[in-house]
């Protein structure tokens, strides 16, 4: 049975999934995950009871939480966690989707808080969060092509959507070391294929809010 993926196209943490499988180049179906249909939620959540994308279905079991979708995957694609480096991809997975990815899914759901509730401490909080998360970042990629080990690895799933969105809401500035490797993310085929697949959503990503 080929492996379905759940998910939507502008989503984050799917784009990290799919750069995972883009990388094995793995067959799977895409099935398009639509929130906003109450009835098609309620289906979705039956495999990822908290309503989370992604999900997979592969060897008749569910997996959801896109780490796990990748550790899933690693056991038949071992270069996406290999052995060696194991701890330390792990680390930067955990990393980029903590201290990066999470305050800038934060700082996405502040812009669409409705008007007169504008929390301006969780948005300072948040912005205070990445930017001491670039500073961490711009040491350990100095002088690095990846995040762990020498090849393209789980945490570099996991980079690509954090940090091309975080970037658009609060610029790497003058971090070389971060802003190349983002570069490097976004030419890398799997992830200018997900970039290349949202454009048609891309318009509803609704930026972040002013400081
Ligand atoms: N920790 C989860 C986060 C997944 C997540 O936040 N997904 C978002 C889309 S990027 C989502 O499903 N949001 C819909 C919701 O929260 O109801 C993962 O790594 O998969």
């Amino acid at each position: 049975m080929t492996l379905v993926f759940h998910g939507h196209p502008l989503s984050s943490y799917c784009w990290k999934g799919l750069i995972a499988l883009y990388e094995t180049a793995e067959p799977f179906e895409f099935r398009m995950v639509n929130p906003g249909d109450p009835a098609e939620h309620a289906r979705f959540k039956a495999l990822s009871p908290l309503g989370k994308m992604p999900a997979i279905e592969d060897d008749g079991h569910v997996y959801f939480e896109s780490t796990s979708v990748i550790e899933h995957l690693a056991r038949r694609h071992p270069s996406l966690l290999p052995a060696e480096h194991a701890a330390e991809v792990r680390h930067w997975d955990r990393m980029f989707d903590l201290y990066c990815h999470s305050p800038m899914q934060r700082l996405v759901a502040y812009k669409l808080r409705p008007e007169g509730n504008p929390d301006r401490l969780g948005v300072a909080q948040a912005k205070a969060e990445l930017a001491a998360f670039y500073d961490v970042g711009e040491r350990h990629m100095a002088g690095r092509t990846w995040a762990a080990g020498e090849g393209f690895t789980m945490p570099d799933c996991a980079a690509a959507p954090a940090l091309h969105y975080a970037h658009k809401i609060v610029p790497l500035g003058d971090r070389p070391a971060l802003t190349a490797y983002l570069a490097r993310l976004e030419a890398r085929p799997s992830f200018a294929r997900v970039l290349e697949e949202a454009k048609p959503w891309a318009h509803f990503f609704p930026g972040g809010p002013e400081d």
